[in-house]
Formats: structure tokens, sequence, C-alpha cells
């Protein structure tokens, strides 16, 4: 351990209580200068440590900084053997998971970032990354299934966001056709897959798997074209609750991946889609065109009713819900 685990490692047993620099110092074996450096270095990253002098130290509760420790501390037996890399600021998980993939890396790579200045959403779309306030975080996969079975990884990633938030909050989550998942009718998470084929054997040579949450409201709140949709899962600051989530959804994750060539996990997809039964628009790029949305087939793909009584699945693309 460094020093600064070391550190935070001893006001975290004590977390919301005063811990004497002398104590400190006793316990890491180091001056207690050193401990005063070190705590203003934590300080800087984020950490929120009160200083009062006579008194110490003190790791508030509402400490809430991603960190590879802190996200170990909360991983299963099953996903302890990830190898994890945890950045402040990329520019795109996804890009980074991306090389990675094409240098070789193996399955069960994971990046997690605090920030995200070029976070990606699907058909180019951009994904709201600000500091702090979210998780964006990509693994890296490399299946052993047929090309058509990708789509399992996305809805299994669903589910296991959802059961992440259930776990850890007091919401119900709900997942829109294919990849959002909303709290209380806002989006506050979106899923990206992307896949590299190999052509002849049409099999899946590896897949980049990206989750954003937002998990508090940015500091300055969504931006104007997002804010009537974007929403955040926690209105207040939650003890380690970045750490805790993003363990809780690849703890949710990999037993569910392990088990994607038999099963699909569409019944507990469908138990939350906010879609089926509703009234929706399907978004091409002539238009919205009005429809109702029936079911959901073994393959996610979704079973619409047209005005005009015509039905269809539709395997991909873009709808939106109609109140
Ligand atoms: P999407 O294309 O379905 O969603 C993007 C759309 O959602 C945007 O056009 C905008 O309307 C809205 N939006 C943008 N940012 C946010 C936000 N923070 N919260 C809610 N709504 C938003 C969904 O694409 C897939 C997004 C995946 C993001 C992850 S983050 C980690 C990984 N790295 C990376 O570059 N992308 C993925």
């Amino acid at each position: 351990m460094s020093v600064k685990e070391q550190i935070l490692a001893r006001l975290d047993e004590q977390r919301g209580s005063y811990l004497s620099g002398e104590d400190i110092a006793e316990s890491c074996g180091l001056t207690r200068s050193a401990v005063w450096k070190t705590i203003k270095s934590l300080q800087k990253e984020g950490y929120l440590i009160h200083a009062i002098t006579n008194k110490g130290y003190c790791l508030s509760k509402e400490t809430d900084v991603l960190s590879l420790p802190g996200i170990r501390k909360y991983l299963s037996s099953n996903t302890q053997m990830l190898s994890i890399k945890v950045q402040k600021m990329v520019s795109s998980t996804n890009e980074m998971i991306r090389q990675k993939a094409a240098e070789g890396t193996e399955e069960g790579y994971v990046v997690v970032a605090g920030e995200q200045t070029g976070g990606r959403g699907r058909f180019g779309r951009s994904f709201y990354s600000p500091t702090d306030t979210g998780i964006y975080m990509s693994v890296l996969l490399r299946p052993q299934f047929a090309a058509e079975r990708g789509v399992r990884i996305t809805t299994a990633a669903a589910v296991a966001v959802c059961e992440a938030i259930e776990e850890l909050s007091k919401e119900e989550p709900q997942i829109k056709w294919v990849n959002d998942i909303y709290v209380n009718g806002k989006k506050v998470c979106g899923i990206l897959t992307e896949a590299s084929m190999g052509l002849e054997s049409q099999t899946l040579e590896s897949v980049v798997l990206g989750i954003g949450i937002n998990v508090y409201q940015p500091e300055d709140g969504f931006p104007e074209e997002i804010k009537d949709r974007a929403g955040a899962i926690f209105m207040t600051r939650q003890m380690d609750m970045k750490n805790r989530l993003a363990a809780a959804v690849l703890n949710r994750f990999f037993p569910y991946y392990g088990r994607l060539h038999q099963e699909n996990f569409m019944e507990e997809y469908k138990s939350r889609s906010l879609v089926i039964g509703n009234k929706i628009l399907v978004l091409l790029q002539t238009g919205g065109v009005p429809a109702t949305a029936l079911d959901l087939d073994d393959d996610c793909h979704l079973k619409v009713r047209y005005e005009d009584g015509k039905e269809e699945y539709l395997y991909s693309g873009e709808i939106s819900i109609r109140v």
C-alpha cells in the first residue's frame, strides 16, 4: 500500500470521527509532517478531510471519490480478478478500451473514469460526462458466441445496472428500449456496446461495453439541450457511492455474461420495460411514426403496431414515448 492508501485506510476505519496526526503518524510509521502533506494532497484529489488543530483529521462521511482501492473494496469474488484502471479524466473510456482490444489485451480489462471530454453515445451523438458526478466505465469482452447474440450483452448490462441501482438506492429504474435506464422519468444511464467482428468467421472478436451513469446532478445542472431529459439517481452525496455503484454493476454483470450463451435475461429486462404497452413514436429520418409498443422477443426486437393495424418487429433504432 502507498502512503496515501495507508492514511486513507486509517481515516476510513473511523470515518466521521477525528484521529490525531500523532495517532495516524504512529500507526503508519510516518512523521507528522508527512501525514500533513499527504492529507493536503488527498484533499486536492477531492477527499473531504476536515482538519482541526488539537483534534486532528476526519474523513467526512460524504466523501465519494472514485478510486481503485475504493472499487476493489466492494467487488465480489467473481470480479476480484478483473484488471481495473481508474482515471480522473479521459477522452472516452470506450475509445481507450477499443485501443486496448486492438493491442490484444485480454477480456476483463476495465476503465472507470470520473470525467470524459469526448464521451460517445449512439449514432455519433455525445454523452455528457462532467467531472465528479458520474461514473463512465468500459469493459473489454471477448465473447465466444455468434455475432447475432451480441445484443444480449447490452440487455444483460441494462439489467445489471438496474439491479445495482435497486441494491443501492430506493429507486425503481426502468429500461427504455434498447439501452437507456430511466429513474423517475429521467435518463440516468446510457449503454453503448461496440463490437468488432471477424469478417470470415462472422463471430465477435471483441466487444467494448460502455456504461455512463449520472450518479448526482452536475454542479451547474445539465446543459440546456438535455436538461428536460437527463436526471441523476441521487439528490445528495452518499458515502462512497461511485465506488459502490461501479463495483455493483460489475458484480451483477459478470455472472450474467458467463451464462449469456444459454440465457438471455429478457424476462428481467421486460419486467423493467418502460416501453411495453405504451404509445410511442418510431423515429425515422423522415419523422416520427405513431405506434404502440406490444412486446419484446427473445432477441430484444421490439414488436410494434402502427395506427393502420400493421405490426412489425424493430431490430434497432430509436423510439420516443408519447405522453
Ligand atoms: P445515446 O446516443 O442513446 O444517448 C445520447 C443522447 O442522450 C444524447 O444525444 C443526449 O440527448 C442525451 N444525453 C447526453 N448525455 C447525457 C447524460 N449524461 N445523461 C442523460 N442523457 C444524456 C447512450 O447513447 C450511450 C451512452 C454511453 C456512454 C458511455 S460512458 C462510458 C463509455 N465511453 C463512451 O465514450 N461512451 C460510453
